[in-house]
């Protein structure tokens, strides 16, 4: 299902098409009729000769209404932009075509209506008129279709056009995470709220928990509807309307969104791009009192230009950090498209996509891009499950939860090893450290080594050891899992290398902490691979070692909380499901 916008002048025709197209009137106010002029956005749909459905959102094409016109976009992938073959080209037809491209909508089908009365010369010249206005922008080659919607003509070649338009765009990409800009709340009498809009980035199902932003006002889906169809799950790229309990309908506006809980960063300022349209007289500067419009809300903003210079000329691209005022935070996500306009004259003076839902960075140095390294390399290190809230993106933490960037691996560990060589030979406390550094440290820094919660430089560690337990060591780290046996005379050199924490006992059989480290590693990976756990035989096949040794191994690491029997299965203990994050046993 697909979703798609009309756009033009003021009486150029777009209702009349739809309603032609589908059979409903989008004009749903009783003042819409009277005036014979869309005032809101109307909603209708039909089923195309191929069997696929669509959605329409009319768009009123008065320039009083602006803000609706880019509500009712916002949210689409494609457009019906409709022009009238005798009144031809007009300021709002311009001013639709740069918001259509500011929210960077990436095709359209041209209807040029209202043909009836034109002769066949007229006709071309009309054609030709709306080419020229077109080329170089998205529309350059969208098919341009002639119609009379009050006779029909060219209505069948406009329902083909739209088949060949669906057919040739991506579908709406789910991406997991649904978010539903609210166009409209109202109240049915007998089953409560309901609120409308167009379901972008992932599905919804009947029953589903979701957040109203801003607010956090939990709701639950009792029932959602497509164009007058029941539907259990939706899929983005529809048009829903959802019943919703929890929340009266007063409390629910246009611009608020339905989202899933915790998925989102939720923001009220934000880096963004921002392309000054040449039509705007003087250059962008930070002064004047600004309107944004995104997702399908428009608020009050203030705006400071990044880096050093103080503005934008028209025609120019820049950077800018935006303040929303109003009912805000709102859940956005680089990518997001938004529209500039400036209050007092209500002009279009540009638009951008979001860059950065959390800007660090203060104004003048600020480099927004849509990099995620460049959000870690701000930070040094970001828990990954936040970097996936403020990107959309999923990345594998590097470090225990986090995704850390290397310069900032390498401050730390700089920082820990000018503080190691303060203390010499005593160590250092772990509890002492940062969690961060904690855990770089127990990721096994290279140079340092952990002895009963203390962390020492490594060189320090074996300088304390005697000639034979340094032979030992060697032994055990090179036949790590097969570790051979010594005789009673090593007790004491052993005994030494389990003081320093360099080795263990694990029933008679001495491995290395490295070789513990190791193994235990390598059947965390058994584990991830299937949670039901491993087998003995799989553990040894893993390990490339023999029963003797996994035995112990493996008793080893059920005492230390490792692993866990169950039946003939090791599965995660304890200490694994910390390794791995996770818990939920089946
Ligand atoms: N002859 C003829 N008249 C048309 C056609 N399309 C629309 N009209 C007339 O043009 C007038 C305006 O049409 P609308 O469909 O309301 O125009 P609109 O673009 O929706 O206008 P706004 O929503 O106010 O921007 C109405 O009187 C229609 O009957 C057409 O194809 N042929
Ligand atoms: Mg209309």
């Amino acid at each position: 299902m697909r979703v798609l916008a009309t756009a033009g002048h003021v009486d150029h025709g777009k209702s009349t098409l739809i309603r032609v197209l589908t059979g409903t009137d989008p004009d749903r106010w009783a003042i819409e009729k009277a005036r014979g002029m869309s005032i809101d956005l109307g909603f209708a749909s039909t089923r195309l000769p191929s069997g696929q459905e669509i959605g329409f959102v009319d768009v009123p094409g008065h320039y009083k209404f602006i803000k609706k016109m880019v509500a009712g976009i916002s949210n689409v992938n494609a457009c019906l932009f409709v022009v009238d073959a005798n009144e031809g080209w007009k300021p709002q037809s311009e001013e639709h075509l740069r918001i259509l491209e500011l929210f960077k909508i990436p095709a359209g089908v041209v209807v040029l209506t209202k043909v009836a009365k034109l002769d066949a010369d007229l006709r071309e010249l009309a054609v030709l008129e709306l080419m020229d206005h077109l080329k170089g922008t998205f529309l350059a080659d969208a098919e341009v279709i002639l119609v009379d919607a009050l006779s029909g003509f060219g209505i069948d070649e406009l329902r083909a056009a739209l088949d060949r338009l669906i057919l040739s765009s991506a579908p709406p990409a789910d991406l997991g995470r649904p978010r539903l800009w609210v166009d409209r709340a109202f109240a049915i009498r007998g089953a409560g709220t309901v609120v409308t809009g167009t379901l972008t980035g992932g599905k919804l199902k009947v029953n589903d928990d979701v957040m109203v932003q801003p607010g956090e006002h939990m709701v639950r889906i009792r029932t959602m509807e497509s164009h007058g169809t029941r539907l259990d799950v939706a899929e983005p790229g529809r048009r829903l309307a959802l019943n919703v309990t929890g929340i009266a309908h007063q409390k629910v506006f246009r611009g608020n969104a339905l989202v899933r809980p915790g998925q989102w960063h939720l923001t009220s300022m934000f880096d963004a791009s921002l392309l000054v349209l040449e039509s705007v007289e003087r250059p962008l500067r930070r002064k004047g009192a600004y309107a944004v419009n995104i997702g399908s809300g428009d608020f009050q903003a203030r705006l400071r230009i990044l880096g050093t210079e103080t503005e934008i000329e028209p025609g120019d691209e820049g950077h800018v950090r935006l303040w929303l005022e109003g009912r805000v935070p709102l859940p956005l996500l680089p990518g997001d498209r938004y529209i500039l306009r400036e209050l007092g004259r209500d002009e279009t003076i540009g638009g951008g996509e979001v860059l950065d839902v959390d800007p660090i960075v203060p104004p003048k140095r600020a480099a927004p891009s849509r990099s995620l390294d460049r959000v870690v390399e701000e930070r040094g290190w970001v828990l990954s499950d936040d970097l996936e809230r403020l990107t959309g993106e999923k990345a594998a933490p590097t470090l225990g939860p986090w995704v850390v960037a290397p310069s900032a691996t390498s401050r730390l560990e700089q920082k820990i090893n000018a503080a190691l060589q303060v203390v010499g030979g005593t160590g250092i406390d772990l509890a002492t450290l940062t969690e961060i550094e904690r855990a770089l440290v127990e990721s096994g820094m290279a140079g340092t080594r952990i002895v009963k919660n203390r962390v020492f430089d490594e060189l320090v560690v074996t300088d304390q050891l005697s000639d034979g337990a340094t032979l030992i060591l060697e032994a055990l780290n090179t036949h790590k899992w097969a570790p051979p046996e010594f005789p009673l005379s090593d007790r004491g050199a052993l005994r030494e290398l389990e003081r320093l924490g360099l080795a263990k006992d694990a029933g008679q059989i001495w491995f290395s902490s490295e070789a513990l480290e190791g193994a235990a590693e390598i059947l965390t990976r058994l584990v991830e691979a299937d949670p039901q756990g491993f087998t003995v035989s799989e553990a040894r096949e893993a390990l490339g070692t023999t029963r003797k040794f996994v035995l112990p191994l493996l008793a080893y690491f059920d005492a230390s909380g490792v692993t866990r029997r169950r039946g003939d299965q090791r599965i995660a203990g304890p200490v694994m499901e910390r390794r791995t994050g996770t818990n939920e046993q089946p």
